[in-house]
């Protein structure tokens, strides 16, 4: 069979999963602008959201050497977390399909999309998603998918991306981990909203905590992308009157080599700067880590940046000697009621034709459910169940980035409750007038939602004038457990709405530095 047969086969079988959407061939429609290979759900409803999640975290770039017909860009490295954030969505529209007070008699659709979590597969993603959206929205397109906002995507250089790639359709994104302060910016970026705090108030968290600690000299690490670059010049900017000083600046290579991590370690091990910053994200961290483990250097004292201080892929006692200690600011956690039960409504025998469900056993398990020539693993017994120990899938103890994926949903859900409460002649828009409920604009839902105030779980969520949202941090810090693996421990908190000087609070007696030790460690 070629590759592209199997392909074909392979996203038939996908497509009869949570009904997923196809791109229509391109001689469908004159307006299909995209044939998408990518894979995602959809659920029908009166009103349709996006979702981009990277479901697998591997891009394949094929060789473009121009003698053989490309094949597609292929994804690969199934995420389990990222799946689980796309169950959070289903979950909260499912919620509110049933909630008979948040948008009673309408419905709620949803579409998801893989963006493998790079820009480019993102911007793949968002087009596949666009495919047949005319610029005014209108019926010009006969089979014109009409999206009122997208949730996501996760990082910040895809979300510049994705944002450009919506602003002339005006469609409002709320991105739930997106944190660059440079997506503040409401002339280049009109329609992005956020549900995760602008760096801008990480990094004065951070500068406060270096100069709480006496800490002079310290290291900076930093992912080569729009969130490392942006939190990095932050961070310098944040210390420019404090007696902190910045030792040296590194950047782990996007595309991380072995030499080049070697080479940023060296530095590591020459300084006299114990306490290393490091911004970037876990999947960039892990290679990284693997060989800072193998030189077996120790006596650093992290801080993490809140992209890796909670993942639990590094909480294996194995990591404590290089990574206990480590403290950062992690955002919000919230609850989620139904959230483990949800979760765990996931199988391959209730979904079979799901090839990411197949995939999620294949990652938690590793066995294939439903084994073929085309995964090489041994076939799984039946008897896997979903435990909290598939941590990687089922955490449900402390949700954060998932919650935030909560609270997204439910602000569109709200301001579109919110629009379609509009009385006639006292509307807001040109003469007084609301948006129609069976030709809603995405732009008229914007305007809801910049003005949207709501409380779920007990937090009022909101945005400001620049689509951002509440500057509010936990400050964890990673502590030996009962097992010797690695526990996320409460130790404070930032509150940026606070005065200056108030914001910060440390329980400094709950802390563990690196190396096991009580005492503060001192980096001069
Ligand atoms: N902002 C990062 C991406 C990111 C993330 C996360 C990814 C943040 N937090 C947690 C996975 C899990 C913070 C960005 O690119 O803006």
């Amino acid at each position: 069979m070629t590759s592209l047969a199997l392909f074909s086969l392979l996203y038939s079988v996908f497509s009869s999963l949570f009904h997923i959407t196809t791109a229509a061939p391109p001689t469908a429609s004159k307006c299909t602008l995209l044939n998408s290979f990518q894979p995602g759900f959809v659920i029908q409803g009166d009103y349709v959201i996006g979702g981009i999640f990277p479901l697998h975290f591997n891009l394949n770039m094929p060789d473009l050497n121009g003698i053989y017909r490309p094949p597609p860009i292929n994804c690969s490295g199934f995420d389990p977390r990222a799946f689980r954030w796309a169950q959070i969505m289903r979950l909260a529209v499912e919620e509110i399909n049933q909630n008979p007070v948040l948008l009673p008699n309408h419905t709620l659709g949803y579409k998801i999309f893989d963006s493998c979590g790079y820009p480019l597969t993102g911007q793949r993603a968002v087009l596949s998603m666009l495919n047949g959206v005319s610029e005014e929205n209108s019926s010009m397109c006969t089979n014109a998918s009409s999206f009122l906002a997208v949730i996501g995507p996760t990082g910040s250089a895809q979300s510049i991306v994705v944002s450009r790639i919506l602003q002339p359709f005006r469609i409002p994104m709320i991105s739930y981990a997106a944190s660059c302060a440079c997506l503040s910016d409401r002339q280049k970026y009109p329609t992005f909203f956020r549900v995760i705090p602008s760096d801008d108030y990480q990094v004065k968290a951070i500068a406060r905590m270096l100069v709480h600690f006496n800490w002079t000299w310290v290291g900076l690490l930093r992912g080569d992308h729009d969130y490392g670059r942006f939190a990095a010049k932050g961070l310098l900017r944040e210390l420019q009157e404090t007696k902190v000083c910045v030792a040296y600046q590194e950047m782990i290579p996007l595309l991380y080599n072995h030499q080049g991590g070697l080479r940023i370690m060296k530095v590591m091990r020459s300084s006299t700067a114990k306490v290393v910053v490091v911004f970037a994200a876990e999947g960039e961290m892990t290679p990284f880590l693997r060989d800072y483990m193998t030189q077996n250097i120790t006596g650093i004292q992290w801080v993490a940046s809140e992209a890796w201080i909670t993942a639990s892929v590094f909480s294996g006692r194995e990591y404590y000697p290089y990574l206990g200690g480590t403290i950062g600011f992690g955002i919000k956690k919230g609850h989620i009621s139904r959230l483990g039960d949800f979760l765990q409504t996931i199988n391959p025998e209730r979904y079979p034709n799901n090839v990411l469900v197949h995939e999620l056993w294949e990652s938690l398990y590793g066995c294939s459910p439903f084994p073929s020539s085309v995964t090489q693993m041994p076939p799984c017994s039946g008897q896997e169940t979903l435990l909290e120990q598939n941590s990687a899938y089922m955490n449900t103890s402390s949700p954060r980035v998932a919650y935030n994926v909560y609270k997204a949903v439910y602000a569109i859900a709200h301001s579109l409750h919110n629009l379609l409460l509009c009385h006639p002649g006292r509307g807001p828009f040109q003469n007084n007038s609301c948006a129609q409920s069976n030709n809603i604009h995405p732009w008229q839902l914007q305007h809801y939602l910049q003005e949207v105030n709501f409380q779920i779980a007990g937090e009022e969520v909101d945005f400001d004038a620049k689509g951002d949202s509440v500057p509010y941090y936990d400050i964890i810090s990673w502590q030996r457990g009962p097992e010797g693996n690695i526990e996320f421990v409460n130790v404070g908190l930032f509150d940026g709405t606070k005065d200056v000087g108030e914001e910060l609070l440390i329980q400094e007696d709950g802390i563990m530095w690196a190396g096991h030790q009580s005492e503060v460690p001192v980096s001069v």
